[in-house]
């Protein structure tokens, strides 16, 4: 008469589409439901786990030699099926091959480096906000958060001018093929090609501008410390990063000061916590949403025994937003203390670039600062659906120009 005796620490499993598009317009009610059910969540509908916690999140950015990345960081295991395209050798690969690549594009994108662009960087943003704010109306998705990045990260990088109107829609193959094999995903990879072969000629030494981030990659090759062709594959990985990303990093922070109006007040009182106030909406937001790791060994996580050769979504935007970890986690605050956020990732892979992100965030949110002394929506925000990454396609706004 007695049942048996109930498994202890079995994962509870959920049928949510993190890759559906009803997710993506409304995620927060979906991710507090996987925090609650547990630690660890089983997503039957992808037969993979879920982590949606902070602490696990945190616990598996950590661990690169149980999570690996060199079997992708999509839902695609490399391990038994072909990448779509050559594989990333920073993105999709694992110490030691990992740490050499990563050592090139650190000193690119160095401290160092970014004090040489930081002038310029500022003087394009001063430029754009001071047009903008006396044109008042404007989109803030394309003629703010797309406008700015387009304006400073191709000519940093050294990109030919002819077909860079290629670099956004390759950026949204690139962070759409993360997924699983949806409409987002397939419509992306059915009309790819053109972007494809125009960034991979874009990557070669001779399209690369003399001084630029691009002409330092293959100065690594001149020196033979990487191949002619890992050269390429790296520049080919700041073309797929850096610029989307930074697009809605920036979009992130516009919608964020537009609807919570005092945290804008205090930006504008202090200019000077225009870094603070981007790093908050990259919590906020979490413009990079989610990333997979895949087990490399049989390992414990959250009380639950994962085999080898298991795919792991990581929620990052859900740890952002973790009220384990986080007072007031659905408020945006630009005085928080946010260190400990994953918007840009942790451990051996976070974001190579995020000075250079922040450099962008910091350069647009001061010159707004300065000229703009408020930030008013005005009609109704449209969302872009992809994969992986969280952002707008239209964010309608009024600027109201401060006295010259
Ligand atoms: C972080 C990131 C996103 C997309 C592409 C890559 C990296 C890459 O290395 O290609």
């Amino acid at each position: 008469m007695t049942s048996p005796a109930p498994i202890l620490h079995e994962a509870p499993v959920s049928d949510l589409d993190p890759f559906s598009l009803a997710y993506f317009d409304d995620p927060f009610p979906h991710m507090e439901a996987l925090r609650e059910a547990g630690p660890v969540v089983r997503l039957r509908r992808y037969g993979c786990w879920a982590v949606a916690r902070h602490a696990e999140v945190h616990a598996v950015l950590s661990d690169w030699a149980s999570f690996c990345s060199s079997r992708g960081v999509g839902l695609a295991d490399f391990a038994r099926e072909t990448p779509w395209r050559p594989r990333s050798m920073i993105l999709e690969a694992d110490p030691p091959e990992h740490t050499r690549a990563r050592a090139i594009l650190a000193r690119v994108l160095s401290p160092a480096a970014m004090k040489g662009l930081r002038e310029r960087f500022a003087a394009a943003a001063d430029r754009l906000v001071t047009g903008l704010a006396a044109r008042g109306e404007i989109d803030g998705i394309a003629d703010l958060a797309e406008a700015y990045p387009l304006s400073v990260f191709p000519d940093a990088l050294g990109m030919p001018q002819e077909g860079r109107e290629h670099a956004l829609p390759y950026a949204a193959v690139v962070f759409n093929a993360f997924g699983p094999d949806n409409a987002l995903r397939r419509e992306a990879l059915e009309s790819s090609a053109p972007h494809l072969s125009w960034v991979a000629d874009a990557c070669r030494q001779e399209k690369l501008a003399p001084g630029g981030f691009g002409a330092q990659i293959h100065a690594a090759a001149d020196a033979g410390e990487i191949t002619r062709t890992e050269a390429e594959l790296l520049t080919r990985s700041l073309f797929s990063a850096g610029l989307d990303t930074t697009v809605n990093g920036i979009g992130a922070a516009l919608y964020c000061l537009g609807r919570f109006p005092d945290q804008y007040a205090r930006l504008r009182a202090d200019p000077a916590l225009a870094r603070a106030a981007f790093e908050e909406a990259v919590r906020f937001e979490s413009p990079v949403q989610t990333f997979f790791r895949t087990t490399a060994r049989p390992v414990r996580l959250g009380g639950i025994a994962l085999e080898e050769g298991e795919k792991v979504l990581m929620f990052l935007g859900s740890a952002n937003r973790d009220p384990r970890k986080w007072e007031r986690p659905d408020e945006y605050d630009i005085t928080r203390r946010g260190s400990g956020h994953v918007g840009f990732g942790n451990g051996v892979h976070m974001c190579v670039g995020q000075l250079l992100a922040r450099l962008e965030g910091e350069a647009i949110l001061q010159a707004l600062a300065r000229r703009v002394t408020a930030i008013e929506i005005t009609g109704t925000p449209e969302r872009r659906h992809n994969n992986t990454l969280r952002g707008l396609a239209r964010l309608p706004l009024r600027l109201h120009a401060a006295a010259a």
